[in-house]
């Protein structure tokens, strides 16, 4: 069936990338847009992100957005592969697709994938997952992130929340908290990295603040003593360390301004809503540690694992690294006055030139 979609309109104007695809399937009523960025570096690489979208050119613009982040999350984190996305615009949300409609779509993808040849690597995003990889892979090999029984390195949200722990630590310090001990430590989203990280906060002794619309995802840790917070409070509600593992976009300009907390640190791509929210943080001395920096251990566990052939102990020694990368990306923009993202996109403009050379 098709999809009433409302704007259409794909702007080529406003984005650096090197390539978009955009393919609707029409048994489906599916959009498949896959967005290469860069490739200066290697195939351009990350996940698929499958949800509704309002109409096909927010779809592109996310797409586009989270290839963007990909390319600086692969150079800072000296990776050797470059950014790029996939998302599937579906025609409800997958919880309500029937299994052959979701079959279909995954081979669309797959042979979308087929066409670029390995230019573009995909990987699990929101709305994917292991299985999904698995099944892809059986018509394309331009797959990482497939299950360990059938070969993979399994889910990478375990390494994503090791690393994202780090970066939290390493904001709370810049901020003046040496210790989470007795902090508040409020969390949005509990999907598979948010519910890790937020059990690393309350081994940590945070004083645990929990935000989901599920009630099944908060009530475990409610048990354990940590506060509810309502989903539409959680840039209302006073805390120390701020941990956006939900969907991107929370900290608009407005919010920065506002937002009662000392540091932020998350799993979610594209946290800020635009370079201003950035400036507004920095201004404000809250201390931001960049989303494509905090959230790389995922990436670090499917490139490290099948392109580099890292041991799963390699991969955590990377990804622990992450919260010295952050501490240096603190002192390099305290140091030249500028914001934590401008910061670490030079580190990952350097990486990328030196490719070029
Ligand atoms: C992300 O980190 O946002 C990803 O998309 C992870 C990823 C990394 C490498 C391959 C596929 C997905």
């Amino acid at each position: 069936m098709a999809q009433g979609f409302m704007n259409n309109d794909i702007v080529v104007e406003d984005w650096a990338g090197e390539l978009t695809a955009v393919r609707h399937d029409e048994e489906t009523g599916a959009h498949f847009v896959i967005a290469v960025h860069s490739t200066r570096l290697g195939p351009a690489t990350g996940g698929t992100r499958a949800m509704v979208y309002s109409d096909v050119a927010d779809a592109v613009a996310d797409a586009r957005r989270l290839a963007g982040a990909m390319t600086y999350k692969m150079a800072v984190a000296g990776l050797p592969m470059g950014g790029g996305k996939s998302v599937i615009a579906l025609p409800a949300p997958r919880a309500e697709l029937d299994s052959a409609t979701w079959r279909r779509i995954l081979q669309v993808h797959a042979a979308n994938l087929r066409l670029l040849k390995g230019s573009y690597w995909t990987g699990p995003d929101i709305g994917t997952n292991s299985g999904d990889m698995d099944i892809l892979r059986r018509s394309t090999d331009y797959v990482f992130g497939r299950s360990i029984e059938a070969g993979g390195p399994g889910s990478s949200a375990g390494n994503t929340a090791v690393g994202v722990f780090a970066a939290v630590q390493a904001a709370a310090r810049e901020a003046g908290v040496a210790d989470l001990s007795g902090r508040r430590v409020l969390i949005p989203g509990l999907g598979a990295v948010g519910a890790q990280v937020a059990e690393f906060a309350r081994e940590a002794g945070a004083r645990l603040l929990v935000a989901d619309i599920s009630h099944d995802r908060c009530a475990p840790f409610e048990a354990q003593g940590a506060q509810r917070v309502p989903v539409d409070e959680v840039t209302t509600t006073e805390c120390d360390v701020l941990v956006p593992c939900a969907t991107g976009g929370l900290i608009t300009t407005r919010v920065a301004e506002t937002v009662p907390c000392a540091a932020i640190a998350g799993a979610a791509n594209n946290v800020l809503a635009g370079d201003e929210a950035a400036e507004v943080l920095r201004r404000r001395g809250i201390c931001y540690a960049p989303d494509f920096v905090a959230n790389a251990g995922g990436a670090i566990h499917l490139v490290g694992r099948e392109v580099l052939r890292w041991s799963a102990y390699e991969v955590r020694v990377r990804v622990l690294e992450i919260g010295e990368t952050v501490e240096r990306i603190f002192k390099s923009a305290r140091a030249q006055d500028i914001t934590t993202g401008a910061a670490a996109r030079q580190i990952a403009e350097a990486n990328l030139a030196a490719a070029l050379a």
